[in-house]
């Protein structure tokens, strides 16, 4: 290796890169409520961060959210991750509770240079939850929060709409929004607040309130967008016993907005579901989140991603979730077949480690199971010129069995008998034809597990 491409590995390490061209996109760590943003041509993340209560001493609520930072992702493929690290603790913020581990759903701008990261907090003095900014010069930090939260504002899960009305908006809780003052830091000073009651206790709400009247009980996550002259308000409530992403639409940044539909439905072990879409070098994407990696607690929860259409009306078409994602994967790199396009046969998907209760073991993520006759397809793997001759195959079997690979169409790749294994290994068969560019594969196994594949 040339000293450049050392120098360039390090960085490329210590940044944290990671290859995930399926979902989960967040493969290390938990991850929720992921803002996507597109920065200089670059598509930064700024999920929250989940950690199990277990890893938090000076937690006491076992059963409930724990978030003690945040970190800040990019990708320029939607494959190749780059974890930029921490970019806020809660010990950093001055007006909030230290130990509060409540560092929920954020935001992020840029305006005439400088990053306003906006975030949701527990306050120093324990009364509910205040909005924070902390700004950088770069989308990846170094940020600083300021001294005080947003005056006025009380409330969890900022969300901005930079409108081409030339104002900034700040949408938060359950569908509020404020216009903010230019220098975004407060609310404009003729902001409406309105009187509410909570039983017989009444009290005043700053901004106006964008979901009264529509489908919207316990909604949260509000992410308001503008494209084609329509202002689109997402947002998750409960619909029936978890929450849906729904969605309404308006005319003006602050409505009234009409409801629209859903856009992603619930997830019944997953209580939330939170949402941003941004378009990316032309395509419209829906991150989202769900407890991929923590099946029995749904505190723990991972970001995807999925591609997002819109009707010629500009309304929006319900998101299929996918495990397969939307990046393409390089044919030298694991292809993790159990994040499947399409299933088929007697396959079937399980954890790699059946043990919930360790969590750096549920990180190893999922196998394919082929039983007697199973298939899975896994669409869009670059195979570049075109000069693979082997397919390494990480699999177990218990008897013995076999692998047969296609491309999309059925033309043959590759197939092989492997030998008994009570443990995963990699197999290793020659390649039948040569595939060249991007093409879909279908695997067919008989009596094998298989973890990941890969061509050299
Ligand atoms: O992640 C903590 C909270 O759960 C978020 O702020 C809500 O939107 C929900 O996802």
């Amino acid at each position: 290796m040339s000293n450049f491409k050392l120098i360039l590995a390090a960085a490329l390490a210590a940044a944290g890169l990671q290859a995930s061209a399926q979902n989960p996109i967040i493969r290390d760590q938990f991850s929720a409520d992921p803002t996507a943003r597109v920065f200089n041509g670059k598509l930064y993340l700024f999920p929250s961060h989940d950690i199990p209560p277990a890893s938090a001493a000076d937690y006491p609520r076992k059963d409930w959210f724990c978030m003690e930072d945040y970190h800040v992702f990019s990708s320029e493929n939607l494959t190749d991750w780059t974890d930029h690290g921490v970019i806020l603790n809660q010990k950093q913020v001055p007006w909030g509770n230290p130990t509060g581990y409540s560092m929920w759903a954020p935001d992020c701008i840029e305006k005439d240079g400088k990053y306003y990261f906006f975030f949701p907090n527990g306050t120093k003095e324990g009364r509910g939850f205040g909005i924070g900014i902390a700004t950088a010069d770069k989308p990846e930090g170094p940020y600083t929060p300021m001294e005080k939260n947003i005056e006025g504002i009380n409330g969890i899960d900022p969300g901005l709409l930079q409108a081409s009305d030339g104002n900034t908006y700040l949408f938060w809780g359950a569908g509020r929004c404020a216009k903010l003052k230019p220098s975004l830091t407060e609310i404009a000073d003729d902001t409406p607040t309105e009187t509410m009651k909570w039983g017989d206790r009444e009290f005043q709400m700053t901004g106006v309130n964008c979901l009264k009247g529509l489908p919207s009980r316990q909604a949260e996550g509000p992410f308001p967008f503008e494209y084609n002259g329509n202002y689109y308000l997402t947002y998750p409530y409960v619909r029936e016993n978890t929450e849906v992403i729904g969605y309404a639409m308006a005319k003006n940044p602050m409505g009234p907005y009409e409801y629209k539909g859903i856009i992603l439905e619930e997830w019944p072990d997953c209580w939330t579901i939170h949402q941003s879409v941004v378009n990316y070098k032309g395509q419209w994407y829906l991150f989202y989140h769900h407890n991929n990696y923590s099946p029995n607690f749904d505190k723990s929860r991972a970001v995807c991603v999925d591609s997002l259409f819109f009707n010629a009306d500009g309304t929006i078409r319900p998101v299929k979730p996918t495990l397969r994602g939307v990046g393409i994967n390089n044919a030298t790199q694991k292809i993790q077949i159990d994040r499947y396009s399409e299933i088929g046969g007697s396959a079937k998907i399980e954890y790699l480690y059946a043990n919930d209760a360790d969590t750096t073991k549920r990180f190893e993520g999922w196998k394919t199971i082929f039983g007697s006759n199973g298939n899975v397809r896994y669409n869009r793997v670059d195979f570049g010129a075109g000069k693979f001759k082997k397919a390494y195959i990480q699999y177990r079997s218990t008897t013995g069995g076999s692998v047969t690979i296609t491309d999309g169409t059925g033309k043959p790749i590759a197939d092989g008998s492997l030998p008994q294994s009570a443990e995963f290994k990699t197999a290793t068969i020659a390649l039948k034809a040569k595939p060249k560019g991007v093409i879909d594969l279908k695997i067919t196994g008989k009596d094998i597990e298989i973890d990941w594949i890969y061509f050299k």
